[in-house]
């Protein structure tokens, strides 16, 4: 795919970060700030279609939704058992968001499909790592609700920050939970996964330690929000069908919740990530992730900083 860059690859057991990839930015663009949105979970779970939706939004806008608006297939979709997207890969381009300040420029990241039986269980936890140090928005895809093995990724995800030795106060920015193929239970969109969220809090489930859980998760993401997706009601998983075309989706509640989702994320989650008290602009993230390049040919973590979204506090 032509317009897809890879920005991490994963060769004999390492990550590489390729810096050299990344695009440049136009004159227009280079010095404004830059928002990074990182989707991350198992093959197959619709992230790729998610993010075609996404730039659509942005390229089209609102008109986007409408019936007779095709959907670029930009990110491959699975068709097969074969995982299309291996690494971590960036849309080839600068995106502005629709904001009224029109200011802020987005990257939208793509991540290889994790719970992979042919990689060791580890290679999740790398994938939910780079992701996070990388990005302002990490999409957390989730199937049909928050089960204890998808939280055991963040779990050990939080571990390895808590005894990783860092004194630095780092924070996340926002950790986005999509629950993809949600029953009506606690209803749809936001609210639905806020009713969630807040019922999973209380039960104490699925974990004995949820409390503890949520509190830490709390504490390193700046904002940690659930989004209830209902299925899209269509035989999407067969071979033969797929949704291609905005006017292939019949279901108007699973339309109308893609632009529910889209909206928040585009006007109102989306902000620009802050390096040593500074915005980072889309200039720096070639510099940066050559930085990171350097750091990880010495097989350093980078768990002392992140990319661009330390906040410092
Ligand atoms: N059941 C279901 N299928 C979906 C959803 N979103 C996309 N799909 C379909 O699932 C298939 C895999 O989606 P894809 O985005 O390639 O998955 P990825 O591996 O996570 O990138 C495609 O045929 C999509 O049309 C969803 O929310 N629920
Ligand atoms: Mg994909």
């Amino acid at each position: 795919m032509g317009k897809l860059t890879k920005v991490l690859t994963f060769v004999d057991d390492s990550w590489e970060v390729l810096p050299d990839q990344i695009p440049q930015a136009d004159v227009e663009h280079a010095k404004k700030p830059l928002s990074i949105i990182t989707s991350i979970g198992s093959f197959g779970i619709g992230k790729s279609f998610l993010y075609n939706v996404l730039l659509g939004a942005i390229e089209k806008g609102e008109s986007f939704f409408e019936d007779e608006t095709e959907l670029i297939e930009v990110f491959p979709l699975e068709t097969s058992v074969r995982a299309e997207t291996q690494g971590i890969d960036m849309f080839n381009g600068f995106l502005p968001t629709p904001r009224a300040d029109k200011d802020l420029v987005l990257s939208l990241w793509d991540t290889e499909g994790l719970s992979n039986p042919n990689q060791p269980r580890h290679h999740d936890i790398s994938i939910f790592r780079l992701s996070a140090y990388f990005s302002q928005v990490l999409i957390y895809n989730v199937k049909e609700r928050i089960s204890s093995e998808s939280m055991d990724k963040i779990q050990v995800f939080l571990e390895e920050i808590r005894t990783g030795g860092n004194t630095q106060t780092n924070t996340f920015q926002t950790l986005i939970i999509v629950v993809r193929d949600a029953n009506q239970q606690f209803g749809y969109c936001w609210e639905g996964g806020e009713a969630y969220l807040n019922h999973i809090k209380s039960q104490g489930k699925p974990g004995k330690q949820t409390d503890v859980f949520f509190r830490e998760l709390n504490d390193k993401f700046r904002s940690v929000l659930v989004f209830m997706m209902p299925p899209p009601n269509q035989k999407v998983k067969s071979k033969r069908t797929k949704i291609t075309f905005m006017r292939d989706i019949e279901d108007q509640l699973f339309r109308e919740s893609l632009r529910i989702f889209t909206q928040k994320l585009l006007h109102e989650i989306v902000q620009p990530g802050i390096v040593d008290g500074e915005v980072f602009r889309v200039c720096d993230l070639k510099p940066q992730l050559k930085m990171f390049a350097k750091k990880f040919q010495y097989r350093e973590q980078p768990t002392s900083f992140t990319l661009a979204n330390a906040i410092k506090e």
